[in-house]
């Protein structure tokens, strides 16, 4: 097996580029997917200051790398959601990636703790609420990734999605038919309603990709999944399309930019969810407790879905990470 572009012996091969290479060849072409997704997309401009959302994960903490690499100004975003262990262990491998790699480079990490600045935590969200821990997650996470891009006035906010994510939640979003989320499956989502823009130049990568740079990079990341997601539909429909990328390489490539290519345009006027950007989301009006947009909630006040279950969740008895998985079982 050897190196597509200089002959020497490779490390890694792509079965749907039908290509191997040498380490230093693949953090080239890890590092031209982004550049191509990014100008092929219209994520970021010259002398932009972008804002990466980091996990602790391969795909965040790639995705930082490959920014400084390709000499992005680029800071990162940790929010410590409380999930126990798993969340003391995401920020430390976070930390250290940030020391070794990001600092030196002149960029700057900023944190939120969920509990320290809101009073609450993931598990115990998804109890006072009733939510799944996901979700609960999701509404945190987009809330506070949001307001720490308007404050810090970045242009662009990212996330290190894959190929294999997008893939599976447009799987997901197909098979329930779920076209408000269609809609929104953009890699580059513009600014607006006082949203930030939002982009995932990894697209074009999949995790066995994103894990390999880490891996070649000498960048550690928190292996473990998020404990939360046990049972979550996201790895089933992940799983489904495992199996048909096994037997047809290309074939999640060609769904998911296929998509992009052939039908996402047609959802275009759907009304975007409540707490998400959307060209289509006209009536918002500004939260009454935080300022961000909102549709208002059900009752008619002004209270956006964040402050909502942020009020509901900080006056709840904190729930043990523990008690939840039991209690999901
Ligand atoms: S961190 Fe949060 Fe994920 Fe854990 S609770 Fe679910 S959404 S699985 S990316
Ligand atoms: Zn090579
Ligand atoms: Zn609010």
């Amino acid at each position: 097996m050897k190196c597509r572009v200089c002959r020497e012996p490779a490390v890694i091969d792509i079965r749907r580029h039908n290509a191997n290479f040498c380490s230093d060849h693949f953090m080239r072409y890890c590092r031209d997917q982004a550049t191509k997704t990014i100008k092929e997309f219209e994520m970021a401009h010259q002398g932009d200051r972008l804002l990466v959302a980091v996990s602790g994960g391969k795909d965040s903490l790639a995705l930082w790398d490959i920014l400084l690499e390709l000499g992005w100004d680029v800071d990162g975003l940790y929010v410590g959601l409380g999930i126990g262990d798993y969340s003391d262990v995401s920020g430390d491998y976070v930390r250290s990636f940030f020391e070794a790699f990001a600092e030196p480079r002149g960029a700057k990490l900023i944190e939120v703790d969920l509990r320290a600045t809101h009073g609450y935590d993931v598990p115990t969200a998804s109890v006072a609420t009733g939510r799944t821990p996901c979700s609960a997650c999701g509404l945190s996470k987009r809330h506070l990734f949001d307001a720490a891009a308007r404050d810090g006035a970045y242009d662009v906010l990212l996330t290190g999605h894959n190929l294999d994510d997008e893939a599976a939640v447009l799987y997901g979003n197909v098979m329930r038919w779920q076209v408000d989320y269609l809609a929104r499956q953009r890699p580059m989502l513009a600014a607006g309603n006082g949203f930030p823009k939002k982009a995932k130049p990894l697209v074009r990568l999949s995790e066995r990709e994103t894990a390999a740079y880490c891996v070649l990079r000498g960048i550690d990341y928190q292996v473990d999944e998020c404990p939360m997601a046990v049972g979550n539909r996201h790895l089933e429909y992940k799983n489904a399309l495992g199996a048909a990328e096994e037997a047809s390489p290309g074939m999640k490539q060609a769904f998911y930019f296929g998509y992009l290519r052939e039908a996402v345009d047609l959802f275009a006027t759907r009304p975007a969810p409540e707490g998400e950007a959307g060209e289509a989301n006209t009536s918002l009006i500004p939260c009454d407790t935080c300022g961000s947009p909102t549709n208002g909630d059900p009752s008619g006040a002004a209270t956006c879905a964040f402050c909502r279950l942020s009020q509901r969740s900080a006056a709840a008895e904190p729930v043990p990470v523990e008690l939840l998985k039991t209690r999901r079982r």
